[in-house]
């Protein structure tokens, strides 16, 4: 069963000083050097996704007229409004400053469309778009997925739900992930849905 590594928006803006910051996500940063290692010494793919949006959008509070960590309604989608980050070719985009980026085969975009937000490196929010990472794990016979990165209650779990439904085994990497936590247990409800769908979990020390 092929393998592979995908890391989860592991950029400037969700670290230290970021617009989104993810509180100790810079641990993070350090786990994903460790998993990368592992994956490439067993020559197992290595694959990241970026939050990419245009400067217009839509999940911005700013230009949907709203307060930032408040929930509304986009396009007919809940939506949690954010403040401007990860805006395309800007430096809080960019991965963050550490993460040992060598290895890493294949960038996936999301969140290009500023009319829908796109937790998922699979999908958009209202699932009507894909972006290429099921076709590039398809072409690369790739069935079990090791996942982890930024923010588990955002971005991984929407990631690793996806997955499931998809058919993939998925692992979680859980000392990889860290969480937004607008509501402090946000993360620790997230991991449970994750279990519930048939997550399977590991530490990163246990990469080998
Ligand atoms: C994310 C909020 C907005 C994430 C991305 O990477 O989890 N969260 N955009
Ligand atoms: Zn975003």
């Amino acid at each position: 069963m092929k393998k592979a590594l995908l890391l989860i928006d592991l950029q400037k803006d969700f670290c230290r000083g970021g617009a989104l910051e993810v509180r100790n996500s810079d641990d993070v940063i350090e786990t994903a050097n460790r998993a990368i290692k592992a994956f490439v010494k067993n020559k197992n793919l290595i694959i990241a996704t970026k939050d990419w949006h245009p400067a217009g959008h839509k999940s911005f509070a700013v230009n949907s007229s709203a307060n930032i960590g408040e929930t509304g309604m986009l396009n007919g989608l809940p939506q949690v409004w954010w403040p401007v980050h990860c805006v395309e070719n800007t430096p809080g985009a960019e991965f963050h400053d550490r993460l040992n980026r060598k290895n890493i085969s294949k960038i996936v975009y999301k969140g290009r469309d500023t009319e829908v937000d796109s937790y998922s490196g699979f999908f958009d929010n209202g699932r009507k778009n894909k972006t290429d990472l099921n076709c590039f794990l398809g072409e690369n016979e790739v069935q079990e997925l090791y996942i982890m990165g930024l923010a588990t209650d955002y971005c991984v779990k929407y990631t690793v739900m996806d997955a499931l439904k998809l058919g993939y085994k998925v692992w979680l990497i859980e000392d990889g992930c860290m969480g937004v936590n607008i509501n402090p247990d946000d993360s620790q409800k997230a991991v449970e849905e994750m279990k519930k769908n048939g997550v399977l979990l590991i530490n990163s020390i246990n990469l080998t």
